[in-house]
């Protein structure tokens, strides 16, 4: 028996991450995992995958690419002889899925900036196609607004560490003064702290930056990073147990919803 594993880009750490626990936990249920990363995610291209995957006998899909909620129930109910699990999706989407709690997280980050003293913030959003990336910027905006904070300046990324070194430029030039960057992922921050140091932004000039993921690499970050950690082992492990207890129900089969929790680790990059 196999699953199928539909995901972003590899070249990600967050997916590659996650691409491997799923790939360990179900190798412990003796589950073979077969990979597909489309290039695009419009329905034909995912459709296809899913027919591919049909044809090697797959019974169990897990998807974890960014999907709109009409895009992911037309591919559930079209297919439903497959247990399709999504793992970034919108949160008010009518499928089996399973996601970090963006608001805990993203909130962190802010309350321990403003408590910090920032009061000048600058935001790096991931692309604005990626769900995750709307919502988490959602929540800062929304935290921020609590706070009393209505000039945060926002710049948008494609989650890569050269779009977070060229947008940082972008922001200081829009507003000097910003002593804070809160950043959606922690690939983006890299480049964010080096953008930083070669603007020679540090002493009583330096900015505080936050990531998001809390990738293995980022405690070696210069400053070590201050991050919102998701537990991609959990994420996998979860995924596997769900798509497995899908495949298991015969007839119309409930859908599952799990939210995993996420935490604000405190490094060097904030003070
Ligand atoms: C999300 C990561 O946080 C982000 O860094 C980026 O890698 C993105 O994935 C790629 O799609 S995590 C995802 C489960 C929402």
């Amino acid at each position: 028996p196999a699953l199928g594993l539909i995901t972003s880009s590899l070249t990600y750490h967050a997916p590659s991450q996650i691409a491997a626990a799923i790939k360990s936990h179900a190798e412990e249920q003796q589950l073979q995992v077969s990979v597909a990363m489309p290039k695009g995610a419009e329905y034909e291209a995912l459709q296809a995958v899913l027919n591919e995957f049909r044809a090697q006998n797959i019974r169990g899909v897990i998807a974890n690419l960014p999907l709109e909620s009409t895009l992911a129930e037309q591919l559930a109910r079209e297919n439903d002889d497959l247990a399709c699990l999504f793992l970034d999706v919108p949160p008010e989407t009518d499928v089996s899925c399973v996601r970090f709690d963006h608001q805990d997280g993203s909130g962190a980050c802010v309350k321990h900036l403003w408590e910090l003293g920032h009061r000048q913030f600058g935001l790096l959003a991931g692309p604005a196609e990626s769900i995750s990336a709307r919502l988490r910027l959602g929540c800062w905006r929304e935290t921020l607004h609590q706070f009393g904070v209505s000039n945060a300046i926002t710049a948008w990324g494609d989650w890569s560490a050269s779009s977070g070194w060229a947008k940082t430029f972008e922001l200081i030039h829009a507003n000097p003064r910003i002593s804070a960057i809160i950043v959606a992922n922690d690939q983006m921050a890299l480049g964010v702290l080096s953008a930083l140091a070669q603007l020679k932004r540090s002493g009583a000039n330096a900015v505080s930056v936050t990531g998001y993921d809390d990738t293995a690499d980022s405690l070696f970050f210069q400053p070590a990073l201050t991050t919102v950690a998701q537990d991609f082992d959990l994420l996998g492990k979860r995924a596997v147990e769900i798509v497995t207890s899908l495949m298991a129900q015969s007839s119309s089969p409930q859908k599952i919803l799990k939210l995993l929790p996420t935490r604000l680790i405190i490094r060097e990059s904030t003070y």
